[in-house]
């Protein structure tokens, strides 16, 4: 459909993630580099994607490729983005952008130097209703907005044989449930509320501060369903919980509890906004639906239908009332947006998927966070 070719790095749980998504929207999906060539090639197959790549630098070789998506662990972020724009492809980026803001505005310069697309896949903000929140918010039927509160919690890394490459700090960064799914829940407040986190105070807790690596790497959420045989040791310096408090740019407060060990949840990012006319409330677990609350008439329970939404969210749904859509559709729909970016040619027009400032701003907050963390104090952002 939009007529551009797309290679996918990372072959772990977001590669396949990205490349169905992009198949949904009809881009062609060309080529596919995992971990060594073994999971290259076997990961190409069975998603029937063409070319297996043997390293980074052939895919960016690639005459075919018009655009690059980075679904590596964390720590390659930057070198790879960097690379692929300097290649000329358009970049589509896995959150967190890169580990430190050092890295992510030498992106954001290098995307602005090269005049082309570049995007983080912050899915979240394509939920259908959560783009709905936004309009709302936008048309003033909240009210002013002054209290901004939620969590975004999962249970995959409750036990200490849990494990994944996102534990460890030199390979996630130096937040990881901050930085895994807290940046969502931040980037997706600050795009509904259309504000911008200014200082923090945070309270992290690492809970297993030894966790039993296995010998080879697990696929994120796949520990739970995989027997594991040999184990190590491996001493953990990163969050697996913490709350934080927050200051908003329009005077608004508000607070994150964010966890990767709160049993029973799985993937449960929700969202309580309190306008001086409203309060909305989400759940990512029940996504086709957002509650409106009202002091002085009933509440409202909207459903996900196009025939209610407000205009210009109609087009990032793409089934009627009552067939819901979730987390796949917020990659399509994620995804939809920036293609049609890129084939609107105007580079210079503001687009709804987050940019790599977004990433930036997101990184700087994860920083202002773990310095709160570790000095036990309110820090601006930078
Ligand atoms: C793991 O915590 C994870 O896959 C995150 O990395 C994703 O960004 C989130 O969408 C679901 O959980």
């Amino acid at each position: 459909m939009y007529n551009l070719k797309t290679a996918i790095i990372g072959a772990g749980f977001m590669g396949p993630a990205h490349t169905e998504a992009l198949r949904r929207i009809g881009v062609n999906v060309v080529g596919l580099l995992g971990i060594d060539d073994a999971e290259s090639t076997r990961v190409a197959k069975s998603l029937g994607i063409p070319k297996a790549y043997r390293n980074f630098d052939e895919a960016l070789a690639d005459p075919n490729v018009d655009v690059v998506h980075i679904t590596t662990p964390n720590r390659l972020h930057h070198r790879m983005a960097k690379a692929a724009l300097q290649a000329g492809k358009h970049v589509m980026c896995e959150k967190p952008l890169a580990m430190t803001t050092e890295e992510t505005s030498d992106l954001v310069e290098t995307a602005r130097k090269s005049g082309l697309a570049a995007g983080v896949n912050y899915n979240m903000r394509f939920y259908p209703l959560c783009l709905q929140a936004k309009e709302m918010v936008k048309a003033g039927e909240a009210g002013q907005v002054f209290s901004i509160v939620g969590s975004y919690v999962q249970d995959w890394l409750l036990y200490p044989t849990d494990y994944n490459w996102r534990v460890l700090a030199e390979e996630g960064g130096a937040v990881r449930a901050v930085g895994d799914i807290g940046t969502h829940w931040l980037d997706l407040v600050q795009n509904i509320t259309g504000t911008k986190v200014v200082a923090v105070l945070a309270d992290l807790k690492t809970v297993h501060p030894l966790r039993k690596r296995p010998k080879g790497e697990v696929e994120t959420f796949s520990g739970k369903v995989t027997q594991i045989q040999a184990t190590e040791d491996v001493a953990i310096n990163t969050e697996d919980c913490g709350s934080i408090m927050l200051r908003f740019d329009n005077g608004a407060k508000g607070s994150l509890w964010v966890s990767q060990m709160t049993a029973g949840r799985k993937n449960c990012l929700r969202f309580e906004i309190g306008g001086t006319k409203k309060a909305l409330y989400w759940d990512s677990e029940s996504p086709n639906e957002i509650w409106s609350g009202y002091r002085n008439k009933a509440n409202e329970k909207l459903l996900k239908d196009p025939g209610l939404a407000a205009e210009n969210v109609r087009g990032f749904i793409g089934y009627p009332g009552g067939h819901n859509e979730g987390y796949p559709d917020s990659f399509k729909q994620s995804f939809q947006a920036f293609y049609s970016y890129i084939a609107n040619g105007d580079m210079s027009a503001h687009p709804p998927f987050a940019t790599f400032a977004d990433g930036h701003h997101e990184v700087a907050l994860g920083e202002a966070i773990f310095r709160s963390h570790r000095e036990e104090k309110w820090v601006a952002v930078a």
